[in-house]
């Protein structure tokens, strides 16, 4: 089957590949923004120039020049006029960030009168990081927690020597704003590990694939490194021996790849080797590997998700929600201008539901990246649709603090672990392709609107769409992720999934295990109590007027009760329902309306692409099946647990 064109078909390009343009400049990506309206243009009539500014009777101008100082290198300015459209960037990515944002806007980009906006975007590092294994790993497969086949960059033990879908994917990325790219596991295991050394030349050509589109090639890297690959009998950070290494092999890696972005590090974290073996900081060790990059002007992107996975069950004072912060704040003020400590956007592990993480915003002296998934690790695995544009900007605009946003104190970027493989859909299921673009766009403007960003997605992906097809997949997407988070874990209180894989539900799955992930229901209640005064807590951990909220079962918004607070099955929620019928009902409206969902997505077959129709019809059955499977279990561990029956009387078992 041919890769599917997603958010570029080439219907996308009419617009613009009807007119005529000039393009002023000099750059390879200037190359690349000639290169796409030239394919546009030999498509539909148009016509592309190279040349000096003016322009004559171009109806698109986009040119280099600008106010370097107001624009950045990525921003550009667009206005209209009558009879002329013209974008106009300092750097070259800005104009190729202004050529998508015309293709964007089809034919609207060439009527009427506009006056100059500026764009620029707020986060500077606009990230995927692929979870991706060189070779296929015996319990995580290729690709971890992948769920859109096999890697993308990697097939059998090396890199792919066909790269041309890795191309097609840069332009699909830089489309939607995204400018870097992690290319391998955080849990780099030995073969992964040679990347950084006598592989480098791998990374290198998928670097160079990338680069046409703007896009920085990163690399995970082990901590151990100096000792596996180096042969050193230690991996100190503060070891001249081990420093020199680091400098050594980095010096290598900006050889090959003069625009390496820099390293990826996830350690001292579910068994990866780090600093604390040799009784160092993690600011130590982030430290170490910035010097390394810094004067080649690389970033380290040092992992905050940092807990004991190995905790006793039955201490119910170690709570691994406190971890990262527990953890990172002392350490403050001692990170590296070019250490960015990159945080998961909640504190245990993108559950459906979890609170924003406190240590963002706690750390005004320290650069953060947030971290988000579009992999759906914990929310349907592809199988189901599960928007997760809206959860999103929920934790891009909570104000940790008054005034400031998440999405503005990401200084150190927004990732996202990517949700894609070498599937022809790209990201297994064909809806999934809403969430990677709804991620670059939010990068991008962390304040948009996602359902402006889902219309964007649907009028790029279904050109000319009828207003039915537009009014159907809004009906279908629109809420899938309360559908889902109805189906599955209530009111916060996440992990009820089977273990390892963490696909469907298993109620006491995580219950009595060491990784930390508890909700502690017994037969009078539900919930882990994180307040303050009775708790382990978490809750304070927060600023102002957070720490309050959350303290106390009364302010706490319903949809994280369970998250901060043990509580009765008979505690009433603002809502005016008892937590129990809460979950019983929540379970029975989330299966029907994946019935509903289902329904809608079947009345738009003939207005979608066969193929990409049939694959979501397909994957609408296991959706219901597994949504049947979580209702009855839920529903009836709690009956058992409670004993209190449903209120109006339906089947549980
Ligand atoms: C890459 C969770 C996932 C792991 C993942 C880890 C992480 O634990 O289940 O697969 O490892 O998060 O983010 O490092």
């Amino acid at each position: 089957m041919e890769t599917d064109q997603a958010w570029l078909p080439t219907a996308a390009f009419r617009a613009v590949g009807s007119r005529h343009t000039l393009v002023h400049g000099t750059g390879p990506l200037v190359d690349t923004v000639h290169r796409e309206l030239a394919a546009g243009c030999g498509r539909f009539g148009g016509s592309v120039v190279r040349g000096a500014e003016g322009g004559g009777s171009c109806d698109l101008v986009l040119e280099l020049g600008g106010d370097a100082e107001a624009l950045g290198d990525e921003g550009f300015t667009y206005a209209r006029e009558v009879g002329r459209t013209t974008v106009t960037a300092a750097g070259q990515r800005g104009l190729l960030y202004g050529l998508f944002h015309v293709v964007r806007l089809g034919e609207e980009a060439f009527h009427g009168e506009r006056a100059q906006e500026i764009h620029r975007p707020t986060t500077a590092l606009r990230m995927l990081d692929h979870w991706d294994n060189v070779a296929v790993h015996p319990v995580m497969g290729q690709v971890e927690r992948g769920y859109a086949g096999g890697s993308l960059f990697w097939a059998d033990g090396w890199a792919r020597g066909d790269l041309e879908r890795v191309r097609a994917y840069g332009r699909l990325i830089a489309a939607c704003g995204i400018n870097a790219v992690a290319v391998n596991n955080v849990n780099v295991h030995e073969t992964e590990a040679h990347l950084l050394t006598d592989r480098i030349g791998e990374v290198a050509d998928i670097a160079g694939a990338l680069r046409p589109y703007g896009i920085r090639t990163h690399l995970s890297v082990t901590f151990a490194a100096p000792v596996v690959l180096g042969g050193l009998p230690t991996a100190d950070p503060l070891d001249e021996a081990v420093r020199a290494w680091w400098a050594g092999a980095t010096a290598r890696v900006y050889e090959a790849i003069p625009d390496f972005g820099g390293y990826v590090v996830k350690a001292d974290s579910e068994g990866r080797p780090g600093p604390f073996a040799d009784g160092r900081s993690h600011a130590d060790g982030a430290n170490m590997l910035a010097a390394a990059v810094a004067p080649h002007g690389g970033t380290v992107h040092w992992r905050a998700f940092v807990y004991d996975h190995r905790q006793d069950w039955g201490d119910r004072t170690t709570d691994r929600a406190r971890a990262a912060y527990d953890h990172f704040v002392p350490l403050d003020g001692e990170f590296a201008p070019n250490a960015v400590l990159q945080v998961k956007h909640g504190p245990m592990d993108f559950q459906v539901r979890e609170p924003v993480s406190p240590l963002i915003g706690a750390m005004p002296g320290t650069r953060l990246a947030v971290e988000v998934q579009a992999t759906q690790e914990y929310t349907g695995q592809q199988r189901h649709v599960c928007w997760l544009g809206p959860m999103w900007s929920e934790v891009l605009r909570f104000r940790p603090e008054e005034g400031v946003s998440v999405g503005e104190l990401a200084r150190g970027g927004l990732v996202a672990v990517s949700n894609v493989g070498d599937d022809p859909f790209w990201t297994g299921h064909p809806l999934g392709q809403a969430n990677l673009y709804a991620f670059g766009r939010l990068a991008w403007n962390p304040d948009a609107d996602p359902g402006a960003v889902l219309d964007e997605w649907i009028g790029l992906t279904f050109p000319e769409a009828p207003e039915r097809l537009v009014a159907g997949l809004h009906d279908v997407l629109d809420g899938s992720w309360r559908t889902y988070e109805k189906y599955t874990a209530p009111l916060g209180v996440g992990w009820m999934v089977q273990p390892g894989h963490h696909y469907g539900p298993s109620v006491d799955g995580y219950e009595y295990s060491p990784w930390g992930t508890y909700h502690f229901a017994d037969r009078d209640g539900i919930g882990v109590d994180r307040s303050a005064a009775t708790g382990t807590g978490y809750a304070a951990q927060y600023a102002k007027p957070w720490a309050e909220l959350y303290e106390s079962p009364e302010t706490c918004p319903d949809e994280l009760l369970l998250f901060f607070h043990h509580v009765s099955y008979g505690h009433v929620l603002k809502s005016g329902k008892t937590v129990i019928q809460h979950i019983y009902d929540t379970h029975f409206e989330g299966v029907e309306e994946v019935e509903e969902a289902r329904e809608v997505w079947a009345s738009l077959a003939g207005l979608v692409v066969p193929a990409r129709h049939a694959r979501v019809t397909e994957l609408f059955e296991e959706q219901l099946r597994s949504a049947r499977e979580w209702r009855d279990q839920i529903n009836s561990y709690f009956f058992r647990k409670s004993g209190v029956p449903d209120a109006h009387g339906r089947r549980i078992y």
